[in-house]
């Protein structure tokens, strides 16, 4: 499986999403294939794990509906975050409706998504309305999105043929659509990224439904590019430390997977 290319190698590629470009040449220069998920709820907490693991990590989740106290100040910070430490924010805000309806609230309401996220996600139930709701936003602000074609959670019926038509859905809108949240490599275009939740370095779940595999299994047996780690690091003693084992841990199976 040494035919594979490397991260820097898609960078390069003709048809890669400029986003989805960026994202892979700053995977290479800070080795980290590591999206940490900053589930907390204050956004001074935020901030100051986005400062802190930002030199580790290549992008930074948020769901920005759960912080008690979000301010356009906050989202400011945020995005000079980004850019002090190079890494992407990738809002997990999973619209699903019409494509009227997602672009209202992609541009719009309280937080004002498309203006400080560079990368957002979405479902395909709705079809392709809500890839082009989005995409008039999204598009001429350079963002980009990926499609969920399967969860991490237990019983999801995101499977089989609905995770093909979501592969298909993202070929025919590849000048917006970036990649996937996915569980495993689902297509052998390179220019798309997989991204997978559901990390830890315990395999096992939590109560809810939600299922860990390994850094090492999702990089290298399962073949995604990015793993996304929340509680895996927000709930260790020492977020440095775990965001440091998680990025080493992935970096590591990307090497391994690449045949280094
Ligand atoms: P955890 O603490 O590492 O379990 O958090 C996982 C994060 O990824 C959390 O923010 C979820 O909302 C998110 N997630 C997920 O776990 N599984 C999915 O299929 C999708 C998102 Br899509």
């Amino acid at each position: 499986h040494n035919l594979q290319l490397s991260y820097a190698d898609r960078a390069e590629l003709p048809n890669v999403h400029p986003l989805a470009s960026k994202l892979l040449k700053i995977m290479e220069e800070k080795q980290s294939n590591l999206c940490v998920s900053a589930d907390v709820t204050s956004s001074e907490e935020l901030l100051q794990l986005a400062d802190s693991l930002g030199p580790k990590i290549c992008m930074l989740k948020t769901h920005i509906d759960i912080l008690k106290d979000c301010t356009v100040a906050f989202t400011q910070k945020l995005q000079a975050l980004a850019e002090k430490h190079n890494f992407l924010i990738f809002e997990d805000r999973k619209f699903a409706d019409i494509g009227n309806t997602v672009k209202n609230q992609y541009e719009g309401g309280l937080y004002q998504i498309s203006s400080w996220s560079h990368i957002v996600n979405a479902h395909a139930v709705p079809g392709p309305g809500v890839v082009k709701g989005l995409s008039a936003v999204g598009k001429p602000l350079g963002r980009g999105c990926l499609l969920i074609a399967q969860m991490s959670s237990q019983g999801s019926l995101a499977t089989g043929e609905y995770t093909n038509a979501v592969v298909k859905m993202a070929e025919e809108h590849s000048d917006f659509v970036l990649g996937f949240i996915c569980g495993s490599k689902i297509t052998k275009r390179p220019e798309f990224i997989h991204m997978t939740p559901g990390v830890q370095m315990q395999t096992g779940g939590d109560a809810l439904g939600q299922q860990y595999a390994t850094p090492e299994e999702v990089i290298c047996s399962k073949g995604s590019d990015v793993i996304i780690v929340g509680r895996g690091v927000l709930e260790a003693a020492d977020r440095l430390k775990a965001a440091e084992t998680y990025r080493k841990s992935g970096w590591d199976a990307y090497e391994k997977r690449m045949g280094h």
